[in-house]
């Protein structure tokens, strides 16, 4: 708080395969990376950015959060701390989207002052013609996150990866400063 060097914890979640792990490849490394692994316990990745009107750079640590329900143990330990969350749902799995709320209160067990923001990934398999998750749901999801906006990305792509991440980061400042 209040420091010239702001430092901000961020932790990705949602479900098994809805692409966390190749969300935070294509954001780090601007590529997108075939053939990840599920995620095992948690990883974590350090990176720096600049903000306009904020001199220092921003430091961030995200963490990546292993989405199967047997890793639930092990995640909770790592929410401690954590000012930013990114609640990423499968647009092509409706199951992923419903689940977010269950994300919410595992997260809320264990902290309550953060800053968050809603992410459908795959918008690359998704035919625009027939949007699978209507804007109403998603806009009523978001209000019940507590989320700062809705954003629908690819990992693939790299569509919107970079804005997302950016909107988040800009609110925690705000927030947190
Ligand atoms: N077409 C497409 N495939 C994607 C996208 N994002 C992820 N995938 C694929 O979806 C699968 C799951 O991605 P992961 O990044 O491992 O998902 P995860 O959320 O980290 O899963 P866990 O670690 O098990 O919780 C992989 O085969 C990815 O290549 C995307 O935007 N478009
Ligand atoms: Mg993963």
């Amino acid at each position: 708080m209040g420091s010239k060097f702001p430092f901000y914890k961020i932790c990705i979640v949602g479900d098994f395969g809805v692409g966390k792990t190749t969300l935070l490849h294509q954001y780090l490394e601007r590529r997108f990376c075939q053939s990840v692994t599920s995620t095992i316990g948690s990883n974590f990745f350090v990176k720096r950015i600049k903000i306009p009107d904020v001199e220092n750079l921003i430091t961030l640590q995200i963490w990546d959060l292993a989405g199967q329900h047997r890793f639930k143990w092990v995640r909770q330990q790592f929410y401690k701390g954590a000012k930013g969350i990114v609640y990423v749902f499968d647009l092509t799995r409706k199951k992923t989207f419903d689940n977010l709320p269950n994300w919410k209160n595992e997260i809320e067990n264990i902290i309550q002052n953060f800053s968050s923001i809603l992410v459908g990934n795959k918008t690359d398999l998704i035919d625009n013609k027939k949007d699978y998750i209507e804007k109403v749901d998603s806009e009523n999801l978001k209000q019940y996150l507590g989320a700062c906006d809705y954003f629908e990305a690819s990992a693939k792509s790299g569509s919107n990866v970079e804005d997302f991440f950016f909107k988040l980061i800009t609110n925690m400042y705000k927030l947190f400063k």
